[in-house]
């Protein structure tokens, strides 16, 4: 099926002509981008918490199992981060592990993850070191608990007033805490400004996306299966739907998002205005054949749809015929990737290998 007969009857808005007036140039797109920002603020995610007067990082005791990791290829680290606005302050702990020996282009990783385990079933982390990778990990719901508390970890500073239709959500809290390690990683001898790549699945897919969409230091933004309200185009979607998304998790996203249950054609954007705030930098998007709750085929129609942006920038985008791929399936060869592979929804440690590869390629 050719893409224009997959988008027939989709009515996706045109993210060249986001307010009306038809953008031709880089510069044009620049423009627009605050009040795209703007948007998916109001209408979506809500504001992300701002960047604090500063941060403190404390390295926390590991144990003794813990610090042979790897036989010693690599160091395991755990640290504190505290982040401090005037008097008050929120922390949570990540960890980092990173080769003995660092090459030039070492891509450094941070993972959102489901759990603070090393290695974790979504974190191969002794495959992703021997590759020449540093990553740090995030456990997510050590920043915010995943549910509708506010009270809890870093929301409690950050989202006291969750009346407000534009109080950012538990995806925007969580993208904060990636931008706060980034903080930190900018202050160690491993930090290439070129090699940043966050990575997370399914709901920490798009906290991924949302974290690269207004953090310009990601450079590649690994969205593994993250579906609706991440990486797939709303209008149309198979699977998953805004009605269904804002009842089982309203607690994601800003208030304002819930009037759009049942109402997809009233949204003033669609999913690919978020991948196009990442563009001309690297979007690699991750599907799985039988996740047809995120939908593949609508994940694909995004990051297609992003490409005019790309070439605005003079940049290839996704290099991709003007069809639905089928499975397996690895785009690999322009500024974009994408890959459906068979199985279901996973972050594997063929997805991590793939990104892995296309990330050295690029750097
Ligand atoms: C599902 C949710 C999806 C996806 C997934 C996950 O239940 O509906 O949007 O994010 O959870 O995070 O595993």
């Amino acid at each position: 099926m050719k893409i224009s007969e997959a988008l027939e009857e989709r009515n996706v808005p045109d993210v060249l002509s986001p307010f009306g007036k038809r953008i031709t140039t880089k510069e044009e797109f620049e423009s627009v981008k605050p009040a795209i920002k703007k948007l998916l603020a109001e209408e979506e995610y809500g504001y992300i918490p701002p960047k604090p007067d500063r941060i403190d990082v404390e390295d926390l005791p590991i144990d003794y199992h813990e610090e042979r990791f790897a036989g010693g290829a690599a160091k395991l680290s755990k640290h504190k981060l505290t982040a401090y606005f005037g008097d008050e302050s929120a922390s949570f702990v990540f960890s980092s592990a990173i080769p003995a020996v660092c090459g030039e282009k070492m891509p450094i990783f941070i993972n959102i993850n489901f759990g603070d385990e090393i290695p974790h079933k979504y974190q191969p982390t002794e495959e992703i070191t021997d590759n020449g990778c540093a990553v740090f990990t995030i456990y997510y719901e050590d920043v915010s608990s995943d549910n509708g508390d506010f009270e809890n970890g870093c929301a409690k500073l950050l989202c006291k007033d969750r009346s407000h239709p534009h109080a950012p959500g538990k995806i925007a809290i969580w993208a904060w805490s990636i931008m706060r390690v980034i903080d930190y990683i900018e202050t160690l001898d491993i930090y290439n400004p070129d090699a940043i790549a966050v990575i997370g699945h399914s709901r920490l897919g798009k906290t991924t996306l949302l974290t690269a969409a207004y953090d310009e230091r990601v450079k590649f933004a690994c969205a593994n299966n993250s579906g609706c309200s991440g990486d797939a185009i709303t209008r149309g979607k198979d699977g998953e739907r805004i009605a269904d998304i804002t009842k089982n998790f309203p607690f994601w996203f800003c208030p304002n998002y819930l009037k759009y249950a049942g109402r997809e054609d009233e949204l003033p954007f669609d999913q690919h205005y978020l991948l196009a705030l990442i563009a001309p930098r690297h979007i690699l998007v991750g599907t799985a054949e039988q996740d047809t709750w995120a939908d593949p085929d609508s994940e694909y129609l995004a990051l297609a749809l992003t490409d005019e942006v790309y070439k605005l920038y003079g940049s290839t985008g996704l290099i991709h015929t003007d069809g639905i791929p089928g499975c397996p399936v690895r785009l690999a060869e322009g500024d974009a990737y994408y890959h459906k592979r068979e199985g279901v929804h996973y972050l594997a440690r063929k997805d991590w290998l793939s990104y892995i590869e296309y990330i050295k390629s690029k750097l």
